[in-house]
């Protein structure tokens, strides 16, 4: 029954674009009615109309220990008690950058923002003004938020409404955005090989997760550590998604490749609006006030996402046998689709990320991303979400594990999912 998230939608697009405040939200490639979410706990969430859903989205991933964890809202409520924004230092800021660099020993300085998006925009500029170049390399299908320099052959919402570069944009914005393929290695030096003292960075998700789920073939994160450090250039891990859930040290300790800079976002808030970005000292001490790369914001180190953070990192820190669970109910979804589907879908997994792809091909990058039935995927979306499962509204999305998934969720999510093929 979708009663009431079809009339608030309706609502909504008299008052928002598109009725949402986030593309892949309005159900655009599933053909759907989004639900409108009034509440979520544990592995469930709840919709308007009452209906309850397991919930494989988990806020995009953030959501590591399930909803509204009892010990994170106990600690949001208190930090909310002493209010909500200050624009002045607090210590748990200090908590927070001090845990991030226990976990990843590589951001040993790192800068609080609010999202991910500001995380890369931002690391991006500290990585220019530290090597004094102004190119970067992307990958294709690679998103790194919405910010006009990196919005060029992005994938999420930008590549779910088949506009891969946005309008909006002035070309000269993006050309000094140099464009890669995911997995291969001779796109990459072929650009070294063009400008070799021109390229501040090569930025990458360690695993492409807005291309479906991509995983890096086994070699090529290495190699691109070689080849930043042959042409003087930096490597910049974007872990939105990977921070924290791949492992606690993230992508860079699960595939042991240390970049230079990292961003981080909304799981470093446990859900909150929150980004970070950090490094080495000598680069990071670019950043303003002390070095010349500008970059600042009244929310930047919101004491209550902060509190939320800080609790949720504790928590992953007292139990790291929770990645080992994670991946093991990942797999078991894995196994059942794989064994249902056979070859008509391709299943990547990286750790609890999964990405289940309508095609026969391997996917390994962008282009074999495509090659995905997208109709199919559809069908799929909405056999799963009439039976009360939430996965993501595109195929060009993740799936998320949380640690509140509970093993008879788990074995009715598959029985649900063997039931479609
Ligand atoms: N496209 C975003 C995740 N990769 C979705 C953000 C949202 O709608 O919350």
């Amino acid at each position: 029954m979708e009663v009431r998230s079809k009339a608030l939608f309706e609502e909504a697009k008299r008052y928002i674009p598109g009725g949402v405040n986030s593309p892949v939200r309005a159900f655009g490639a599933v053909g759907r009615t989004p639900r409108f979410i009034v509440s979520a706990r544990g592995d469930r969430i709840v919709d308007v109309d009452g209906n309850e859903m397991i919930d494989y989205v988990c806020s995009w991933g953030p959501g590591i220990l399930g909803h509204a964890h009892l010990r994170v809202i106990e600690k949001v409520r208190e930090a909310c008690g002493r209010g909500l924004s200050f624009g002045a230092p607090t210590e748990n800021e200090v908590v927070l950058a001090r845990m991030i660099a226990q976990m990843i020993p590589s951001m040993e300085v790192s800068r609080l923002v609010s999202s991910g998006t500001e995380a890369v925009m931002s690391v991006v500029r500290a990585a220019r003004g530290y090597t004094g170049r102004d190119k970067i390399i992307k990958f294709k299908g690679c998103y790194h938020g919405h910010s006009d320099g990196l919005l060029v052959k992005a994938g999420s919402g930008a590549l779910t409404t088949s506009v891969p570069d946005s309008a909006g944009v002035p070309a000269d914005y993006t050309k000094n955005t140099l464009v890669a393929l995911y997995n291969d290695r001779e796109s990459v030096e072929a650009l070294f090989r063009a400008d070799p003292e021109g390229i501040a960075a090569v930025v990458i998700e360690p695993v492409a997760a807005n291309m479906g789920v991509v995983p890096p073939q086994p070699g090529f994160l290495e190699f691109l550590r070689e080849i930043t450090e042959r042409y003087g250039a930096l490597l910049i891990f974007d872990e939105v998604i990977t921070g924290f859930r791949l492992a606690l040290g993230g992508a860079q300790e699960y595939y042991r490749v240390t970049p230079d800079l990292t961003a981080l976002g909304k799981i470093v808030g446990g859900g909150m609006p929150i980004g970070a970005y950090g490094g080495r000292r000598e680069i990071m001490e670019m950043v303003s006030p002390i070095g010349p790369v500008y970059q600042a914001g009244t929310l930047s180190g919101n004491p209550v996402a902060t509190a939320a953070g800080i609790e949720t990192l504790r928590i992953l820190q007292e139990d790291p046998g929770i990645y080992k669970r994670l991946e093991d109910k990942a797999e078991k979804i894995a196994c059942a689709v794989r064994e249902t589907a056979g070859d008509t879908v391709c299943v990547n997994r990286a750790g609890s990320l999964l990405g289940i792809f309508f095609t026969s091909r391997k996917v390994t990058d962008y282009e074999s991303a495509l090659s995905s039935d997208t109709a199919r995927y559809a069908a799929w979306f909405s056999h799963l979400l009439d039976r009360g499962i939430y996965v993501a509204p595109s195929q060009f999305e993740a799936l998320f594990l949380s640690d509140a998934h509970t093993d008879e969720d788990i074995e009715n999510t598959c029985r649900v999912m063997r039931a479609f093929f």
